[in-house]
């Protein structure tokens, strides 16, 4: 398994429509795993493709007890209600955002044998699939903002965007070298 470099805001593969994926092979199956391992150690609760510089339809979910990949997945019904909560992406490190989207969607995807199923889901498990499946389709949560929040959203992004050259951003796989609290170490 390896963990991969995740792209951030300005590569434009963030910003390209996804191709559907024709039938799951083994590779696909080893990015798959390897987006579910890169999800896991950036303390992610999910993962699309074009964040790992893929065109494929595909995104990893874990959500708690919810963990599965979704292959061109589809959201076939979403509630006419509405719910608002903060989000983040870790292709925009420390960018946060209000975000209102359906507060429950149906999902039809194929899963790793190739499978049609369907997942129905409130709460974060239906925000996380809604903020995967816009990656699939270039779309990115600062997308829903208001302008002044946007604005605002993009001047934090402009003082942190320096830390990520060529628009990836390696994830620290030493974990002696992971600090929580890097000031600790002056
Ligand atoms: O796609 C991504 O960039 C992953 C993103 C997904 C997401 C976050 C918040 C709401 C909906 C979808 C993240 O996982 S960012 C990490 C994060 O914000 C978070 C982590 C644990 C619990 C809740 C949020
Ligand atoms: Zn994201």
């Amino acid at each position: 398994m390896s963990v991969l470099d995740i792209r951030v805001l300005g590569d434009p593969v963030l910003r390209e429509e996804t191709k559907p994926v024709a039938g799951v092979t083994d590779e696909l199956r080893e990015l798959v795993k390897n987006m579910f391992e890169t999800m896991d150690l950036a303390k992610g609760i999910g993962l699309a493709a074009p964040q790992v510089g893929r065109s494929e339809r595909v995104a990893v979910i874990g959500v708690e007890d919810d963990r599965f990949a979704i292959i061109n997945p589809e959201i076939v019904e979403s509630d006419a209600k509405r719910a608002k909560a903060e989000e983040g992406c870790l292709s925009i490190p420390d960018v946060y955002g209000d975000v209102e989207r359906p507060a429950r969607v149906r999902v039809r995807a194929m899963d790793l044998e190739g499978k049609t199923f369907e997942v129905e889901a409130g709460d974060l498990l239906a925000r996380c699939l809604q903020h995967e499946i816009d990656h699939l389709h270039g779309k990115l949560f600062v997308d829903y903002l208001s302008l002044l929040k946007r604005r605002t959203a993009m001047a934090k992004w402009a003082k942190e965007k320096d830390r990520y050259p060529g628009f990836i951003r390696k994830l620290e796989t030493d974990p002696s070298r992971n600090h929580e609290h890097p000031d600790e170490e002056l």
